[in-house]
């Protein structure tokens, strides 16, 4: 057996600094860049009238948001609010997406997730999680809006996903911090005996827009960091990487770093669900929680150098490949060879009750390509090759799972996080794109201060690597996914909906109802203006009492593609929007007497400036 090479933490402090000097690196590709060719232009020159051939979802990191961008002209389109208020969309101050953040007003948003059909993105969802306040959210495909966000108990900071399942039966949410069960007090003295680190399995039902909590699994208080799905073979299974399974409790930096290894857990997701339906579970505050010390034989851990970050399996599903990020290489794992120590019972002991299979067993190989420092996450193309971006050597490098053997690399500018291919995670991947996301832009773009965005860079990846494009993000692609745009299907206007009794088509259904100190007003928004009530003197304007609950149901009856209305209240903090055909409800206390404009944020028409009213609040005796 190979020894593992760790690399001395100082020594790794070296190199972290050495990706901030690589300066005159960078100028000679940009002069390359400058003498090039037009191939490279024209590659991804989207001409007015064309389209890009696919949207890249990005993880918006700890901005909350996802961020929508085409491929290849690497041209932003849109910003998804997801777990932070956007006053642009007025996400997060209307009642429904208001309900949907739980009131929190930020998120550490990392890998987005497409739902999936047979182990191919089916264009139809977006999964997320958010690290910040452990939740997890759904975004819907045909309109590219937030649909609903579950907070997770007991797990804190879910890192490790959003990873589906071929069918999208579940997402799996490990912690990245344990906590005890409950997040009740509990002093860190007691931290292996009391902490834990807590996996939900959520699951999606598509037909009423709703994440839910299957069931938990009680594991040992680890750190979760990256985690992936099986594919075909083994698509029953699932992997996670752990670090600190030296259960430090502080300085993490140097403690958790101290053991040669730490651990992949390899779980059987269709036995966990077994074990749910034979009742072997604890009813923990309404969460079925699994021990795995109590219920075996679905869990089991496999040796891995220390410290390792990603985990990903290849397309064919053959095989597990764990990145260590204190460690020069990439471990291939195979599957089978795990299927058959599980079966043979090949064990090297175990940890808090769960089996260690053998290393030697189940490692098929360590890939260790010259003077590449620091491999983070992996990707493949179209016929099976890894694309493994190494963060510390700022760069990719392509090899064969198959071999081992390195077969290009291109420099990036610098310290790549993920890469995301064309339909990188499917069975199926595309080749041609991939997309470098990188951590540090330094002297990429125009100087915006001592701090700069994120940058990705698009690497052509059809004949030999060449970085041809480059981006810059806002913060911070953790992840991002590609998918083919035809795969996704929006719609243009929102469809009438007769049933929803906050919502108004007809001018002279437009309404003010008062019942006690509660205020509803069913009004419209259209081209130029706004009406709350058709029959009054002034139809736009809303007069209440100060202290008085006031809902604003409003419905944009412009049923035009593209023609947007927005709702706000000056000096009251409220701005909503509503979309074509969509009504949506704002509900606030009129806490403030006097005279507020209200008026339409979103450029509508040649009259947009005309698109006003009054909120007229009668102060209190
Ligand atoms: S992580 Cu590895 S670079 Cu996927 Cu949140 Cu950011
Ligand atoms: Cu409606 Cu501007």
């Amino acid at each position: 057996m190979k020894k593992w090479i760790p690399i001395a933490s100082g020594l790794l402090a070296g190199f972290i600094a050495a990706t901030i000097t690589f300066a005159d690196f960078s100028a000679k590709t940009n002069t390359e860049a400058a003498s090039s060719n037009k191939s490279d232009a024209e590659k991804v020159y989207v001409p007015f009238g064309q389209k890009d051939d696919y949207y890249l979802f990005a993880s918006g990191g700890h901005s909350g948001q996802m961020f929508i961008y085409g491929v290849p002209s690497m041209r932003k389109i849109r910003t998804i609010p997801v777990f932070s208020q956007d006053s642009a969309t007025g996400y997060g101050f209307d009642e429904h997406s208001k309900k949907l953040m739980g009131g929190y007003t930020w998120g550490d948003l990392h890998h987005p997730a497409f739902s999936e059909t047979k182990g191919d993105y089916d264009g139809k969802w977006m999964f997320a999680t958010d690290v910040g306040n452990s939740r997890a959210a759904v975004v819907d495909l045909e309109t590219f809006t937030t649909k609903d966000i579950i907070k997770v108990p007991n797990t804190a900071g879910p890192h490790c996903a959003a990873f589906v399942t071929e069918n999208t039966e579940y997402m799996f949410l490990p912690t990245r911090f344990a906590v005890p069960v409950g997040q009740k007090y509990e002093s860190l003295d007691n931290y292996s005996q009391n902490y834990r680190g807590v996996m939900s399995a959520v699951t999606f039902d598509e037909k009423n827009v709703k994440l839910n909590i299957a069931y938990q699994v009680a594991l040992p208080p680890w750190s979760y960091d990256l985690s992936d799905a099986g594919k075909k073979g083994s698509a029953d299974w699932a992997v996670m990487t752990t670090y600190n399974t030296e259960e430090a409790t502080t300085t993490l930096e140097v403690n958790a770093s101290q053991a040669d290894r730490d651990y992949i857990v390899l779980f059987n997701w269709k036995e966990l669900e077994k074990m749910v339906k034979e009742g072997k579970y604890e009813d923990v505050d309404g969460q079925k929680m699994i021990y795995p010390e109590k219920q075996k034989g679905g869990i089991y851990l496999v040796p891995v150098a220390k410290s390792p970050h990603g985990v990903d399996v290849t397309p064919d599903g053959k095989y597990f490949i764990a990145s260590g990020k204190l460690a020069p290489a990439m471990t291939v794992f195979s599957f089978e060879k795990a299927f058959k120590a599980v079966e043979n019972k090949d064990f090297a002991g175990e940890r808090n009750g769960i089996p260690i299979l053998n290393y030697k067993s189940v490692m098929e190989r360590e890939v260790n390509p010259e003077n590449a420092l620091g491999p983070l996450h992996t990707q493949f193309d179209d016929k099976g090759m890894a694309y493994t971006t190494m963060f510390i050597s700022s760069e990719v490098v392509k090899w064969d799972p198959n071999t081992g053997k390195t077969l290009d690399r291109v420099p990036v500018q610098y310290s790549p996080g993920h890469s995301v291919a064309a339909e990188g995670d499917t069975v199926s991947p595309d080749g041609h794109w991939l997309v470098a996301l990188n951590k540090i832009a330094k002297d990429s773009y125009l100087s915006v201060g001592p701090s700069h965005p994120e940058s990705m860079q698009l690497i052509d990846i059809s004949g030999k690597m060449k970085v041809i494009q480059s981006a810059p993000v806002d913060p911070e692609p953790h992840y991002a996914q590609m998918i083919k745009a035809d795969k996704i299907k929006t719609i243009n206007v929102y469809p009438k909906d007769e049933k929803n009794k906050d919502a108004v088509y007809k001018q002279n259904d437009t309404k003010i109802v008062r019942k006690g100190n509660e205020v509803h007003v069913y009004g419209i928004a259209m081209r130029s203006r706004f009406i709350f009530d058709a029959k009054a003197k002034r139809p736009d304007v809303i007069e209440v009492n100060e202290g008085d609950h006031v809902f604003i149901h409003l419905t944009n009856i412009d049923f035009d593609e593209d023609i947007t209305h927005g709702f706000a209240i000056n000096s009251y903090d409220l701005n909503i929007e509503v979309q074509p055909g969509q009504t949506n409800t704002i509900e606030f206390t009129a806490d403030k007497a006097g005279t507020f404009p209200i008026y339409c944020t979103n450029f509508c028409s040649a009259l947009h400036q005309e698109m006003n009213g009054y909120f007229l609040v009668k102060p209190k005796q």
